[in-house]
């Protein structure tokens, strides 16, 4: 019987997006763990193939091959030292940036270092050999593949990237002897524009998705407006954003509904900028396809929908698709801030908690103040509502942890002593960082709420994924009742010693009758630490409430409730509720 492709997934996505990319020169030199590849290949019309047994002697040959022809030539070999042969062709390709992209085959490479006969060490290579060098997973699963096409696409679009080069992609093989497969799988094609390329037609309804990013400059506030005004899209944004333009929705309120549809707000294209976002909420918001813009070009594929990668500053690229001469348009604007406004409507009387501190006090930051918030619960609770336009805001999403978000927080009050810089924290984050406090440099200008619920609620909401253990997760997993376990004295005694005025609440009527102080506008005697103590249940209920807001609250927080919360909060949900 004739054989047909391989079914080991590695090789038909490598297969698939060569041919997408029109590479089919291919020089093969003998072995065992590339048998899946060549085998595959070679019954493929679409590919030319070449012996050489020699693979030193190969990847020269791909060199001549490449600098004549000026397309990329793939080399591939097995095992044992056939790889280290390819390094002078591969060293001659990198000095002269030619196309050479070596498939160098191999056994799981979790076998390296067990004396096993063949296996090589190929982890590292010389610097100047390569300008990429992926290992492939054996693909088992749908992440496998996910991994994998992206990993051999990344390798595709390095062959030409910065003037080209070479680049070596590690295949591991299981030795399938199946070759029944007709059919390559239809993997997803990236590419990447820089500057100088025809940039692809915008067909569809267009949006944009911004992570954390560092402050806009008003030039590219006014070339992202004038983007969204001519074809009519949205800038979906959080509080680590740092977009404060006209087009800009807080759109986490919404996408945050458990029973909404939103689907007509969401775009089919998403242009993503910005790194990595803190508005989990919102990812369901990206559209079929994303087209990143950065100027580091590198393929992030954040919501696993990437297809093009614009490798260049992002001014450039909102003034490219913007015409101007299309009458301005934001009815797409116009929709999410209706949505958005009959949603905040209709939040019930939330309990006590980080989030109904924010339905109270986001929309106070006085103008032209600064606020940080801590991981994770403080900015999602916070994200629900709009800060005042000229108050800039931020969290330590880059590497999400809880160890530093005082810290940041009195670096940045310390760059400018003429703003007020406000930070909502948690208690565990606060007591990790609390040494920054006593930094002898803290000025005059900060003003820091500690929500003290005496655990890490955030592995403890309802809708979490760890929620399901209820009050088992208290103990170890929420690190309960650490540090004073939610002491009256303990953080007051600590800021006042240190020179701080401080200020405390307990109750929605507390909190009323002190928080004024709190976000009094301009420069106070001294900095402030207001410490808000709420409870683990009410911070849950309070989460849960506001993830179900419709025209029919009642009927919506009975269901959720029904499905999440234990019958204790569902009797405290009934007597809010009514
Ligand atoms: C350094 C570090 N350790 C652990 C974590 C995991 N983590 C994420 S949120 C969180 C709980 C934070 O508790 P808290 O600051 O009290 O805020 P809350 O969730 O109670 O509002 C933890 C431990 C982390 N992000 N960073």
């Amino acid at each position: 019987m004739s054989k047909l492709y391989t079914d080991e997934k590695n090789v038909l996505i490598i297969i698939s997006l060569l041919k997408a990319n029109g590479i089919s020169k291919v020089i093969v030199s003998p072995g065992t763990t590339n048998v899946a590849f060549v085998a595959s290949v070679q019954q493929d019309p679409f590919f030319k193939l070449y012996s050489a047994v020699d693979e030193r002697s190969a990847a020269y040959m791909a060199c001549g091959m490449a600098h004549e022809t000026g397309e990329p030539v793939v080399i591939s070999c097995t095992g044992a030292t056939a790889s280290r042969n390819y390094m002078p062709g591969m060293t001659e390709a990198y000095y002269r940036k030619l196309p050479v992209l070596s498939i160098t085959s191999t056994q799981a490479t979790g076998l390296v270092g067990h004396n096993i006969g063949q296996i090589i060490d190929r982890s590292k290579k010389p610097n100047d050999t390569q300008r990429l060098s992926v290992t492939l997973p054996i693909v088992k699963d749908e992440d496998d593949f996910w991994d994998c096409e992206v990993k051999v696409n990344q390798a595709i679009l390095e062959l030409k990237r910065g003037g080209g080069g070479p680049v070596h992609i590690n295949l591991p093989t299981r030795y399938s002897k199946n070759y029944d497969t007709k059919k390559l799988p239809t993997c997803r094609v990236m590419d990447r524009f820089t500057v100088v390329d025809e940039f692809p037609e915008i067909n569809g309804k267009v949006g944009i998705f911004v992570g954390a990013h560092r402050q806009f400059t008003s030039e590219e506030i006014d070339a992202i407006d004038q983007f969204c005004a001519a074809n009519d899209a949205v800038v979906f944004c959080d509080h680590t954003s740092s977009f404060n333009g006209k087009y800009r929705v807080g759109y986490a309120l919404a996408a945050s509904q458990m029973k909404g549809d939103m689907s007509e707000d969401k775009p089919d294209i998403t242009i993503h900028i910005g790194e990595v976002t803190g508005d989990y909420a919102s990812i369901p918001m990206v559209g079929k396809e994303v087209w990143r813009v950065s100027p580091d070009g590198e393929l992030r594929d954040t919501f696993k929908k990437l297809k093009y990668i614009f490798e260049m500053d992002e001014k450039t690229f909102f003034e490219r698709y913007t015409d101007k001469s299309k009458a301005p348009s934001d009815g797409s604007l116009k929709r999410c801030q209706k949505r958005l406004e009959e949603i905040r409507n209709s939040v019930p009387n939330i309990p006590f908690s980080n989030v109904w501190v924010a339905s109270r006090m986001a929309h106070l930051i006085p103008e032209g103040s600064v606020i940080h918030f801590g991981i994770l619960n403080s900015l999602r609770s916070w994200n629900f509502f709009d800060l005042p336009q000229s108050v800039t805001s931020t969290a330590n999403v880059g590497g999400f942890g809880i160890d530093g978000s005082l810290s940041s927080l009195i670096g940045a009050s310390l760059a400018n002593q003429k703003k007020t810089f406000f930070g909502v924290i948690g208690d565990l984050s606060f007591f990790y960082d609390m040494n920054a406090l006593g930094n002898r440099h803290v000025g005059n200008n900060l003003r820091l709420m500690v929500v003290n619920n005496g655990k890490g609620f955030e592995m403890r909401r309802t809708d979490g994924l760890v929620g399901h253990f209820e009050e088992q997760a208290d103990d170890f997993i929420c690190a309960l009742g650490h540090f004073g376990n939610k002491s009256p004295t303990l953080v007051k005694n600590y800021a006042q010693d240190l020179g701080l005025k401080y200020i405390s609440a307990s109750s929605k009527e507390e909190f009323d009758s002190v928080y004024q102080e709190f976000v009094v506008k301009g420069a106070s005697d001294e900095s402030m630490v207001f410490e808000v103590f709420t409870n683990g249940d009410d911070e849950s209920l309070a989460l849960d409430m506001i993830r179900n807001v419709s025209r029919d609250s009642k009927k919506s927080v009975k269901v959720a409730a029904r499905r999440l919360l234990s019958d204790k909060q569902i009797k405290t949900i009934k007597k809010i509720i009514g």
